[in-house]
This record gives C-alpha cells, structure tokens and sequence, in this order.
C-alpha cells in the first residue's frame, strides 16, 4: 500500500470511531444492529466493497437495510458480482475489520489483506459501487458513511441509486456487470413485460379472472409498498390494491409485513373482515420476502397462511408441467436427449408436509443450513433450482447451460413448430427466467410469478393452498449463556455438541405422532431457536415447549 492511501485510510476512519464496548458481527447476511451505534461499521465496510471491487474489477453493491426488523435498528449488506451475496470466504475479514480497535489497527488489517489476497491498490483502474438504501430515517447519514469509506480507496467510486428494495439492487449489481440495462425502471420493465408475456400466454379457457378479482399487497410500510405503487401502474392483466405502503403514517415492520405475519400467523394492521376471501400477500421491510394469506373469519385476525414453501410448491409444479410439455414427443421431435436437471433446495423449517408433497411429485429434494447464501449455493448447482425458505425469501435459477439449451429450442419452434404446445412451454419457462429475480430472493418478482401462476392454472388462492395441509409447527427462542455451545449436523437438524442433547431431543420427539425437532443457534439474534411439528396444534406446543425447558436446563441461564 503506497502513502497516499495509507494516510487516506487513517485520515478518514479517525472520522469514525468504533462504538465502545459493542462487538458487531457479520451475521448471517450483513451487520445489523440498532442504526446509533453502525456508523463505523458501515463506514468499514464501505472499504471492504471497495476493495472488492478491485479484486473481482466488478461493480458491488451495499444496501442499508434491517429488512425486517424495527425501524431503529439498520444493517448493510454486500451483492457480489453475480449480484448474489457476498462471497463467504470474505465474511471473516468483514468480522476482522468491524473489530478494529484504532485507525492504526485497521490500516494494519488492510494492509496484512491485501497482500494475502494480492489486490494491488494503485487506483489505476476505476471501480464502482452501488449504494442504495431502505426508508429508515437512520439510511441516509449510514449512506454518507458507506460513501467514506468506499472513497478511501483510491480509484473506487460510489454511485447513490437512492431508496431501493434490497433484491433491486442485487438485480443491478448482476445486470451491470453483464453488460446490460441497469436502471430501476429497466428493472420495472423487465418485469412487467415478462409478467405480461406470461399471461398472454395462458391457454385460452383457464384464465377465468375478472376485474373485480384484485390483490392486496401489505407494504410492511416500507420500501416495497412505495415501489409497488410505480410498478402496479406498468402492469396489465392485474390489480393491485397496496396498503401499509408508508404514506399512511404506519409505522415500518410494526404489526405489518411479512415476518410478522409468518411468526405470528396473524392478519398485518390495516386487513380485517372486509378482506375476508380475497388473496393477500405481505412484503418484508425491505422487499425480499413474501408469503402470502387468506384472512380466515370477519370476528378474528386469525389467518390462512400461504408462506414460502407453499410459493415454492407452486412454482415447482408449474416448472415441472412446462419441462414435462417441453420434452413429450408430439408433433416435433423435441426431446434431443438433454435432461434438464430440476432440484428443489429447503432448509430444516420447511414444514413437513411441503417436503412431502414435493417429493411425491418425484422431485429432488435437498436441504442447507438457514441462510439466503447457503440455499443459494446448492440451488446454483442445477439447470433449474427453486430454492424457498419457509419464511417466503427465495427464487429459482437458472444455469446459464438450460439458457442457451432453451433459447435454441425456442428458434428450433419458430422455424418448425410456431405456436405448438412445447414452444408455448419453452416461452413461459424463458419468461420465469426473466421475470423471477437471477440475484436473490424478491418479494416483487416473487409475488408477479404467483399471480401468472394461479391465472395460468386458473386456480383461487384457496384452491393453491389445498396442494397439502401444514402439520402444526410452533417455534420459540430461548436466551442461554453462549449460543456458540450449540454445533449442529446435517443442515442443521441434528445437535453434534454438546452431548447429550440430542438423545434428549430424540426421545422427546418420539411421544408425538408425526414429531419433528430441531434446535439451532441463531445466526442474527442471541438466542437459540426451536422448532417443533406434530401432527396436532397442542402436540406442536408442547414438543417445543419441552425441547425448550430442555434447552434452558442445560445451556440457559435458568431465567427463560
Ligand atoms: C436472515 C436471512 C434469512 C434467515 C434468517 C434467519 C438472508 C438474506 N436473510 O434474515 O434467510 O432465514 O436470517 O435468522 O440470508 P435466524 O438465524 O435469527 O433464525
Ligand atoms: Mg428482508
């Protein structure tokens, strides 16, 4: 590192003291914490993009956001060049450089790392980072210092794409460095012509949909509500109705959004009886979640909840119909021996009867440890990957090789088969490809697949919710001494250590029909987690409840 920059790095980070006493760690997806004490943080991962950049001479991306959690709090995350998140192998420095005591430490840190990882830091080719951020008050002076600290670095530049939904700006960051439109309202057209495309290919009969038949979409009172209302307007063959969009004075994440109506099972502020029978859906605050409900009675706020797993049965279903008209040997010769390969990934908290049901349809099913980044991984290793957390963040990709595969088939049609069933199948699937979000998991293309989806099978929200019926699950958190203490197995359903619990967990598990537990550390909370399913209500409960004492016994401080 030459002096220049030496003395920039010292120069600018003596602007931004770590907080005392707090140590901030790179949890599952970013920094996360309450928004007074993350200027530092921010600020040092602004080098960290920076110096990402230079090593991949790509553009990267940082969105400040605390997605689901209260408004006070705030966070930032790093899109990798792929517009994916950021590459695990970094995370640890990520972690190094938040602890730096001092601007000396700090420089030393950066120093010692980029000679490991052999970035040279002459400035002598320009990179660039997208910035953007979510509606919290707290955004823009954490935006200032992210701008800081990628400005610390010579030859990089950062460049404000204002208030964003977090997977927008994933979008970007991929299309950027691809060479292609990059815009937001690039974005918006990508997806509602692809959204248009779709319905205009439904076959004639199943699209039953009137006017009247609308969505109603909980903005979390966030980042998505605002956007949607831009979008909604691009759309045609849809209606929207937004709430909890912010403009009404609601509060972000408060008794809205889908993290609240997932945990709790219950209709977000702002829904009640009037919306009884019509399809609801909720965003996350910052956009990359969805699931969707069904508001059950007009005297209770108790809902049918439609999450992620039943998102991600529906679009398997329907990818699956498109292969399976792709590849039948009709009136063309279609079928030229490639075998796209489809695999479904989930984590441990995909309900029972979800993983059931998907492999009774015969496909693939895997799972991976909690975490955008690890589903992301394995989904990436298919032709066709449809990853979905239960709790509605998820997306299905597509390898580069089913692509070009499809893009053939579809000139191959054109020339010998126009508008037969299989080239039809063969423009829905390159529709999905560009409608579903190819970066991260995005409520907004999520929630426009879904409603091309139902219109396509011409199916009610109640009838997409009868592909299986939940087990009962009940999920509790439990304070204990050192999270750490708890190692898990096997994408997290078995305990290896401490000894010991496990058989405890196991024999308790095995007094209910249809019982299922799983206990693991939290990877964004000082909490361990259990989940618990049976085939009753009360059963659910008390297989947590009791994995839970369990818990607190042997590792808790005996308070919870
Ligand atoms: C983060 C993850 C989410 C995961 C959750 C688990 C991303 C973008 N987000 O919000 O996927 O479900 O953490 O939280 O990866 P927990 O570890 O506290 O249970
Ligand atoms: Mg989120």
């Amino acid at each position: 590192m030459n002096e220049d920059q030496r003395s920039l790095l010292l120069s600018s980070s003596s602007r931004f003291p770590p907080p005392q006493g707090v140590k901030l760690s790179y949890g599952t997806a970013g920094f996360r914490a309450d928004a007074s004490i993350l200027q530092s943080t921010v600020y040092r991962v602004g080098i960290l993009a920076a110096l990402r950049a230079v090593k991949t001479q790509s553009v990267i991306g940082l969105m400040i956001t605390a997605s689901h959690n209260k408004v006070s709090d705030n966070g930032i995350k790093v899109a990798d060049p792929s517009g994916g998140m950021l590459s695990q192998d970094w995370e640890p420095f990520a972690d190094t450089l938040a602890s730096a005591r001092d601007p000396q430490q700090l420089v030393q840190l950066i120093t010692e790392f980029v000679e490991n990882e052999k970035i040279t830091l002459d400035g002598a080719k320009s990179v660039e980072i997208l910035l953007a951020r979510d509606t919290r008050p707290s955004g823009e002076s954490l935006l200032e210092a992210a701008k800081q600290g990628i400005s610390s670095i010579i030859g990089a530049v950062a460049l404000d794409m204002g208030i964003l939904t977090t997977p927008t700006l994933h979008w970007m960051v991929r299309a950027r460095n691809k060479g292609a439109k990059a815009s937001e309202m690039d974005y918006f057209e990508q997806l509602s012509s692809s959204f248009r495309c779709l319905v205009d290919l439904i076959p004639s009969g199943s699209n039953t949909r009137n006017e009247a038949d609308k969505l109603v979409v909980d903005g979390a009172n966030g980042v998505g509500g605002e956007k949607l209302e831009i979008l909604k307007k691009m759309l045609s063959g849809l209606v929207i109705d937004v709430r909890n969009s912010g403009k009404q004075g609601g509060v972000l994440n408060e008794g809205v959004g889908a993290d609240y109506v997932q945990k709790e099972k219950v209709a977000p502020s702002g829904f009640g009886s009037q919306d009884v029978g019509i399809r609801c859906c909720s965003l996350d605050g910052d956009a990359d979640r969805l699931v969707y409900f069904i508001v059950a009675s007009t005297s209770s706020s108790k809902i049918e909840l439609v999450d992620g797993d039943k998102i991600l049965s529906l679009f398997a279903v329907f990818i699956k119909e498109q292969l399976s008209i792709l590849n039948k040997k009709r009136d063309v010769n279609v079928n030229d021996g490639y075998q796209c390969c489809l695999g479904i990934v989930q984590t441990a908290y995909a309900n029972g009867a979800s993983t059931d049901y998907l492999k009774q349809l015969g496909l693939e099913v895997i799972f991976t440890p909690t975490g955008v980044k690890y589903l992301h991984e394995k989904a990436a290793q298919y032709d066709i990957g449809i990853y979905f957390e239960a709790n509605g963040h998820g997306t299905i990709l597509f390898s580069e090789q089913f692509l070009c595969w499809l893009e053939a088939k579809i000139t191959e049609f054109s020339d010998v088969a126009k508008g037969s069933e299989p080239h039809k199948a063969a423009m829905r699937l390159l529709a999905v490809t560009k409608l579903i979000n190819q970066a991260v998991g995005d409520a907004l293309s999520g929630m426009l697949l879904v409603e091309a989806i139902l219109q396509h099978m011409g199916w009610s929200i109640e009838k997409w919710n009868e592909l299986y019926h939940d087990l009962p699950s009940r999920q509790l958190k439990v304070k204990v001494v050192d999270r750490t203490a708890v190692v898990t197995a096997n994408a997290e359903t078995v305990v290896a250590k401490p000894p010991g619990i496990q058989e405890a967990i196991n024999a308790e598990t095995a007094k209910y029909p249809r019982g299922r537990c799983f206990i693991r550390p939290s990877g964004t909370e000082d909490v361990i987690r259990v989940y618990a399913e049976a085939s009753t209500e009360n059963a659910a409960d008390s297989l947590a409840s009791s994995v839970a004492k369990l818990v607190d016994q042997k590792l808790g401080s005996g308070t919870s």
